[in-house]
C-alpha cells in the first residue's frame, strides 16, 4: 500500500483507504520535500535499529541543502553490539530522545514506526510517517507513506533515492544494505520484489566487508575475559565439554561461549554455566544426533529450576537458593556432576 496524502489524514481512515492511488517515485518524493521550507529544523524520530538507522541517513541526504538542520533522535538504548559497530563503523550521528529539546524544531519525521508504537512518540505531532509496518492505533500526519507488503524501509528509501537522482554514498548504502538484510533475515523472511529491486542496486555500491565486519560483532573487549575463565575451567571426557565461568555481566556471553565450543570437533555435548544475578544459568549445546539438549535440560534441572529448548540447543535457569552449593563453591565440576548422569 501506497499512500500519500497532502492533507492531514488519521490512522483509522488510512486503513479504511482500500485503493492505491496510483503514484510514481518522483511525485512520492515531490509531495514529500514540498513539506520542508528552507529554515526549517527537522527531527527525524527512530526506534533504533539497522532499518531505522539506515533510513534515517537516506532522508538527510534527500533533505540536505533544503532544510536548515536536521537532527536524529531515539528513545531506546542502542545495547545490541552489532547495532553499535553499524553506529561506529558507518559514523552514523544520532542522538537520545530525552537529551533534544523538541520546542526546536519545526518538522517532525518517524521513520520504520508508527505515533502509536511507543509512549515517547505520541505527544509529537508528526508531519510525515514512513513505515512498512500494519497500520495501527490512532494517529495523524500530513504525509503518510506505509508500505506493509515491504520487507524494510530500506527499500522505500532506495526508490525515493533513486527517483531524486541522488546516487548514495558507500556508506549510506552500505547501511541499507544492511538494513535490508537484518529485516527480510537474509530473504528468507516476507520481502517483496521491490526489496530485491533495492538490494540489487545497493550491491554494487555498499562495501560487504563492512557488512561482515558488523555482522561479526557480538563481543565486547572485555568479555575475552570470560572466554579465558572458559578455557582455565573447561574439562573434556567422552566428548562433552563442560565449563563453569562464575560470574557473569550478561548470560549473552554465555551463549557465545557455548556456540564457539560447539564449532570444535569431535566434542558432541557441550555444557557452560554461568552465575548472573541471583541465577545459576546453563547453556546446553550438542549435534542434535540422537541427542536432545531440550531434553536432557528438563531431566537436570526442570525440577529446580526452569529449563527447556530443542534437540541441538537448550538453557536451564536455577536459582541459587535452589542448589545444593554456595555459588563460590560452584565450579565445573559441579556442573558435570549434574548434567554427565542424565545424558
Ligand atoms: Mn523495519
Amino acid at each position: 500500500m501506497v499512500l500519500v496524502l497532502t492533507e492531514v489524514i488519521c490512522a483509522t481512515e488510512l486503513k479504511k483507504l482500500k485503493k492505491q492511488p496510483k503514484i510514481t517515485a518522483k511525485e512520492r518524493l515531490h509531495d514529500f520535500r514540498s513539506l520542508f521550507q528552507k529554515e526549517d529544523a527537522v527531527l527525524i524520530v527512530i526506534s533504533a535499529d539497522p532499518d531505522s538507522l539506515a533510513a534515517s541517513l537516506a532522508v538527510k541526504s534527500i533533505l540536505r541543502y533544503r532544510v536548515r538542520k536536521i537532527v536524529v533522535g531515539y528513545p531506546n538504548e542502542i545495547r545490541r553490539l552489532s547495532n553499535l559497530a553499524m553506529v561506529d563503523l558507518l559514523k552514523i550521528k544520532a542522538r537520545r530522545i530525552k537529551s533534544i529539546d523538541q520546542d526546536k524544531y519545526d518538522k517532525f519525521i518517524i521513520l520504520d514506526s508508527q505515533p502509536s508504537h511507543n509512549p515517547m512518540f505520541q505527544d509529537i505531532k508528526f508531519d510525515a510517517v514512513l513505515d512498512h509496518h500494519p497500520i495501527s492505533g490512532d494517529w495523524e500526519t500530513s504525509f503518510a507513506d506505509v508500505r506493509p507488503d515491504y520487507g524494510s524501509v530500506a527499500s522505500m528509501m532506495v526508490e525515493y533515492l533513486r527517483a531524486a537522482k541522488l546516487k548514495p554514498s558507500v556508506a549510506i548504502a552500505t547501511a541499507l544494505f544492511y538494513a535490508i538484510k537484518v529485516d527480510t533475515r537474509n530473504f528468507e523472511k516476507q520481502a517483496n520484489i521491490a526489496d530485491a529491486t533495492s538490494f540489487r542496486y545497493l550491491f554494487n555500491i555498499a562495501n560487504k566487508n563492512l557488512v561482515r565486519k558488523i555482522e561479526l560483532s557480538e563481543m565486547r573487549l572485555s568479555e575475552l575475559n570470560y572466554f579465558k575463565t572458559a578455557f582455565d575451567t573447561m574439562k573434556v571426557s567422552n566428548n562433552r565439554l563442560y565449563a563453569h565461568v562464575g560470574r557473569v555481566f550478561s548470560p549473552d556471553v554465555l551463549v557465545i561461549i557455548a556456540d564457539f565450543f560447539n564449532r570444535v570437533h569431535p566434542v558432541s555435548w557441550v555444557f557452560v554455566s554461568g552465575i548472573h544475578g541471583e541465577r545459576l544459568v546453563v547453556i546446553f549445546r550438542c549435534d542434535g544426533y540422537r541427542k536432545n539438549a531440550g531434553v536432557l535440560a528438563s531431566k537436570a534441572f526442570g525440577e529446580i529450576g526452569s529449563a527447556g529448548g530443542h534437540r541441538e540447543a537448550a538453557r536451564a535457569e536455577v536459582p541459587l537458593k535452589n542448589l545444593d552449593k554456595q555459588d563460590q563453591d560452584f565450579d565445573t565440576q559441579t556442573l558435570r556432576r549434574l548434567t554427565r548422569r542424565h545424558i
